[in-house]
């Protein structure tokens, strides 16, 4: 018997929902089944989930959209757009299967599968409270300040940071199966796992320097200019912890393929947010939340990306 479980990408939650759904199988459903890992990620204008991923017996989405296809098996999703189409959100809610869920009201998937599984099979969430906990403070980004989110103390924090940041391929799936029994703690002091973090930690810890050296902070807003660095990727807390006062941070960057320009509200502010940032960026072609935007630009077009931060720069500070 073999079990394909799909999930999200390079993401905490992804993987921890992956986690806790596989160790619930192997527990309630079948001790025996072979469980395999295939992470998805987020494509532009991508229609459906490619039928060929699902190559189990039984097939899962964990944390991840929806797809009618008939092989899928077990579905938890946790995202307002949890749909690739009107007719899959329609077939969602005809099929009404009794083993796919849907609820955007939770932080995390991993907390949505292990309250549905306890309620519903008398799953024991006990010897993974640590991993719902964190997984749930992570997706939610409900940390306590700034100082969590940036200076990486906590195991989980650490775990985050590889696992969203390394190109290791097998990685994520042996991750996941550490998940199930370690404790966190456990899994980040593995040698693997140390190897990893080693040269992505030196690199976060670049980020936050380049980033108090390039940004100025006026009127309430920190504004910083990376473009002429390789700095696509750096945790979007940074200037919160470098500037507490601030109340938004606006930062252009290039990569390979783009230039950008991301936006967003300090969670920490001492000041309460007055603007929607997705309302902003969306009169640039961009979105996101009302928390936090960004704009693309073609790389070619980094002058008007600068020039759109500045504009930017100058409405949040009125
Ligand atoms: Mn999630």
């Amino acid at each position: 018997m073999k079990l394909r479980v799909l999930h999200h990408d390079h993401c905490f939650d992804g993987l921890a929902s992956a986690a806790v759904f596989s160790r619930f199988y192997s527990e309630e459903i079948s001790p025996s089944s072979e469980i395999g890992f295939n992470g998805l990620s987020h494509k532009p204008n991508q229609v459906m989930i490619e039928e060929e991923l699902f190559d189990g017996e039984e097939n899962a989405i964990v944390d991840f959209k929806y797809s009618p296809s008939p092989r899928l098996t077990w579905w938890f999703d946790h995202h307002q757009s949890a749909f690739l189409s009107r007719a899959d959100e329609e077939h969602y809610y005809r099929e009404k299967s009794p083993t796919k869920f849907y609820d955007a009201s939770y932080k995390s998937c991993t907390k949505f599968i292990a309250d549905i599984l306890s309620e519903k099979y008398g799953f024991d969430q006990g010897p993974m409270s640590d991993l719902i906990k964190w997984a749930d403070i992570i997706d939610g980004a409900l940390y306590e300040d700034a100082k969590t989110a940036v200076e990486l103390k906590a195991p989980a924090m650490q775990l985050m940071l590889v696992i969203e940041a390394s190109r290791n391929p097998g990685l994520m799936g042996a991750i996941i199966r550490d998940m199930q029994t370690r404790r966190l703690a456990d899994i980040i002091t593995s040698n693997q796992i140390q190897s990893e973090f080693r040269p992505l930690h030196e690199q976060h810890l670049r980020m936050i320097d380049l980033i108090r050296e390039k940004a100025t902070f006026e009127k309430g807003v920190a504004f910083f200019d990376l473009s002429e660095y390789n700095a696509e990727g750096y945790s979007k807390f940074i200037p919160y912890y470098l500037f507490p006062e601030c109340v938004y941070s606006v930062g252009v960057s290039l990569s390979e393929f783009r230039s950008k320009v991301s936006v967003g509200f300090n969670p920490w502010s001492p000041r309460p947010r007055r603007h929607n940032l997705a309302s902003i960026c969306e009169r640039y072609n961009g979105g996101g939340h009302a928390v936090v935007g960004a704009i693309s630009y073609k790389r070619e077009e980094l002058q008007l990306a600068r020039q759109t931060a500045r504009e930017i720069v100058r409405e949040l500070q009125s």
